[in-house]
């Protein structure tokens, strides 16, 4: 069996121009590298992102966590069997030794798993898909083509707002309606609220001077209408409401009103009447269980309610969340736990839980495609990785396009499943 030859961390930039690790790996003449994404609208329950609070880079640099690669995890992986990617995660989480990873950084122990399992695909002469799982889907995207709350500099307090493209036969087809429909948008936001409009936020949706989230769908429609698609049938939406973000002295501030959980069931209920809307991610405070259960009992039969900075990748908070039946989608996000292990647990938790799942991007992203491979193994129902534009975004959806071409006749596109 061969074994990992070379680990080594470095500090590179990520779509905001933040540092973040990279790591190399070697095997058998194979040099990998895998780079690890940073959210913005973190949940206060992920796994810490270790940065080195100093004067670089306003405090943002990563050199603690790369020097943690280098000098901690490096010689004790250096010479192991590439055998299981669970055997490997389970020597870093024992080195750490902690719950949310405080000792040697979510950041650093998720380079180096995300690298093994590169490093174990390249070995073999395989794609990464192929050693994650062994039947596999196309997931449908979630293009997130408005972007508001902390990823934009605008009004809109909702964080995204997504188009799905599930009415296609395949993936390829799915995400060149994406592309048109933002393109679309582009133009009619140009035409409504003149060029600054059309400036975009961190998922490159554009940021436009919308301050209701009514109007934004509302754009969305008329926008898939536009480029000739038919909305509901082909294509739905869906929001992140990132609700945490909003959630202040006990109120929700949006649409210039300050409201109660009461009235937010009531807002989403109405939007939820009024457009087409199959998904609603964080739809409040990221503690309140019992807001997000009152929502399921609302609407949870119709549509996806899905679970993000509440559930964190970790599988105590999905189980609790189950429990209290708060949610019937995960939001999978591989650095909010910090390993693939773990990552790949959380998703078989929602398999026997009867949960979906999305396999999401962070607002800071890079030009590594893993989660492409990843949701296609998992058979994820659905992807969120920003809008069908900017290279850290693409790398994604066109990956997932190389996947499609491969698996050939047997490629599944999961929107015709829905
Ligand atoms: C989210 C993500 C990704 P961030 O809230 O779902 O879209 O944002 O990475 O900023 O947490
Ligand atoms: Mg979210």
């Amino acid at each position: 069996m061969p074994t990992i030859e070379r680990i080594h961390a470095r500090e590179v930039l990520d779509s905001r121009g933040n540092p973040t690790v990279e790591v190399e790996a070697e095997s058998m003449g194979r040099i990998v590298y895998a780079i690890v994404p940073s959210g913005a609208s973190t949940g206060e329950h992920e796994a810490l992102e270790l940065r080195d609070r100093d004067d670089r880079f306003h405090g943002k640099g990563v050199l603690k966590a790369v020097r943690n690669v280098n000098e901690i995890i490096a010689p004790k992986l250096i010479g192991e069997e590439l055998d299981s990617q669970e055997r490997l995660d389970q020597i870093m989480l024992d080195l750490d030794g902690t719950e949310l990873k405080t000792n040697l950084g979510a950041n650093a122990i998720l380079g180096v798993s995300l690298a093994i399992s590169k490093l174990r695909a390249g070995i073999q002469g395989k794609w990464i898909y192929e050693i994650l799982g062994d039947d596999y889907t196309l997931p449908v995207p979630l293009l997130n083509v408005i972007n508001g709350g902390k990823h934009a500099g605008g009004k809109l307090a909702i964080q995204e707002f997504m188009i799905v493209p599930h009415g296609f036969d395949t993936f390829k087809e799915a995400l060149r309606a994406g592309s048109e429909i933002y393109h679309s948008l582009k133009s009619l936001l140009k035409k409504k609220y003149g060029v600054s409009a059309v400036n975009v936020g961190d998922e490159g949706g554009f940021a436009p001077p919308i301050d209701k989230s009514a109007d934004a769908l509302r754009m969305l429609v008329s926008a898939i209408e536009e480029a000739g698609y038919s909305p509901a049938e082909q294509v739905s939406l869906a929001i992140d409401a990132a609700a945490s973000e909003f959630y202040h002295d006990g109120r929700y501030h949006i649409d210039d009103k300050q409201m109660t959980v009461q009235q937010m069931l009531d807002l989403y209920s109405e939007l939820a009447d009024e457009f087409p809307l199959i998904s609603i991610e964080d739809p409040f405070d990221e503690n309140d269980f019992t807001s997000f259960s009152k929502l399921m009992k609302l609407m949870g039969k119709k549509i996806a309610i899905v679970a993000d900075d509440l559930t964190v990748t970790n599988v105590n908070r999905i189980k609790q969340a189950m429990e209290a039946e708060a949610a019937n989608y995960l939001l999978l996000k591989v650095n909010q736990i910090g390993s693939l292990t773990e990552a790949l647990n959380a998703a078989d938790l929602c398999r026997r839980g009867n949960w979906g799942v999305v396999v999401s991007h962070r607002s800071g992203e890079t030009e590594d495609p893993f989660i492409a491979d990843l949701a296609v193994a998992i058979k994820a129902e659905r992807i969120k990785t920003g809008a069908p534009a900017r290279s850290e975004r693409t790398a994604k959806y066109n990956q997932l396009l190389r996947i499609e071409e491969r698996l050939g006749d047997k490629a599944v596109y999961q929107g015709t499943l829905l």
